[in-house]
């Protein structure tokens, strides 16, 4: 335990400096005001060697010990070191003043040693509190961040599921129609999966999904885009200040993406290696249509992509 002594009186701080070791704390640092309190609190916060408490007196040149002890307990790193006030005068005045200023505690100058080492004990408790406390919050914050993220991600291929795909859609659609800016949609679908899966099983068919998310990822760039698995074996892709002929782009490199990795499918009638069938849509959203409209488009042009021999775009 660390505790910094503030007092603009050498012999009195050399006293409680003695006392402190009587009582089992070692580690004591004397400074003579603020300034170099806040110098000495900074050090120690840099070297994680945190001071756990502060003894302060209240008269002392310049800024007093009740200002001190507002303007640490206002910093965000040393709000949680307790301050016990050390005074010659034991008016209630100064003590409300103390109290409010943000000390725990108070302590009547001559110190006795019985009761200095109760009041330092009640506040270094106080002390490993707020640090339980403050450690649990810590934990609780980032396990809210963590399921945050994970009830976006799909538990399979680890890109944006369905939910964050219907929340993405229609943030887009009102961001871009607001720009007068067009939106473009992909509905990607895997041609003859399920032969696929009959022919080598579900556990090598969830591995070929994975890999064809990591594809359609490596064919899409724009920081904005985002790549989804809308469900089963289909996926989508929304591409923000799109048009047409913007996304007929990205959907070729998919497949070409696609063609070079060559993930071998011993039973498709189409070819060798699995192959995807692409819808294509793409609009300036307006007040007169709706995410659905666009989504409609695009599972259409799938459609069509299907009847037409699918390993193919349509829009
Ligand atoms: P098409 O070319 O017309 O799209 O034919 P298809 O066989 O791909 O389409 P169909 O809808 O008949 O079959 C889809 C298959 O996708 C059936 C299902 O077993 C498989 N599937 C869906 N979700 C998963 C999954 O999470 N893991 C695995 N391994 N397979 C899945
Ligand atoms: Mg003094
Ligand atoms: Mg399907
Ligand atoms: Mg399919």
């Amino acid at each position: 335990m660390k505790i910094l002594i503030v007092d603009d009186c050498r012999t009195t701080a050399l006293h409680l400096a003695g006392l402190l070791k009587q009582a089992g704390y070692e580690d004591s640092v004397i400074v003579p005001g603020y300034e170099q309190a806040i110098l000495t609190l900074t050090a120690c916060n840099e070297t994680s060697a945190q001071v756990d408490l502060i003894l302060m007196d209240v008269s002392m040149p310049g800024t007093d010990g009740i200002a001190a002890t507002l303007t640490i307990k206002s910093q965000y790193d040393f709000e949680d070191i307790p301050i016990i006030m050390v005074t010659s005068h034991g008016e209630d005045e100064i003590l409300d003043r103390s109290f409010a200023a943000g000390a725990c505690d108070f302590i009547v100058k001559p110190v006795g040693r019985v009761e200095l080492r109760a009041r330092i004990r009640s506040a270094l408790q106080l002390r490993k509190e707020m640090l339980r406390r403050h450690r649990r919050e810590r934990e609780l914050e980032r396990l809210a961040r963590e399921l945050e993220k994970m009830s976006n991600l799909d538990g399979l291929t680890g890109i944006a599921n369905r939910r964050c795909f219907d929340d993405t859609l229609i943030q887009e659609w009102v961001r871009t129609g607001r720009l007068d800016a067009p939106l473009g949609l992909l509905m990607i679908d895997i041609d003859h999966f399920k032969p696929y899966n009959d022919s080598l099983g579900h556990v090598v068919g969830d591995g070929c999904l994975c890999a064809v998310a990591k594809v359609i990822q490596s064919a899409v760039h724009r920081p904005g885009d985002l790549v989804a698995r809308y469900g089963g074996e289909e996926f989508a892709v929304i591409l923000p200040h799109t048009d047409y002929m913007g996304a007929c782009a990205v959907a070729e490199n998919i497949h070409a993406n696609l063609a070079e990795q060559c993930i071998h499918h011993p039973s498709s009638p189409v070819e060798d290696c699995v192959t995807v069938s692409i819808g294509v849509a793409s609009g300036v959203p307006t007040c007169e249509t709706t995410p659905e409209h666009l989504l409609n488009a695009a599972d259409t042009a799938l459609y069509q992509a299907k009847q037409a021999g699918r390993n193919r775009t349509e829009s």
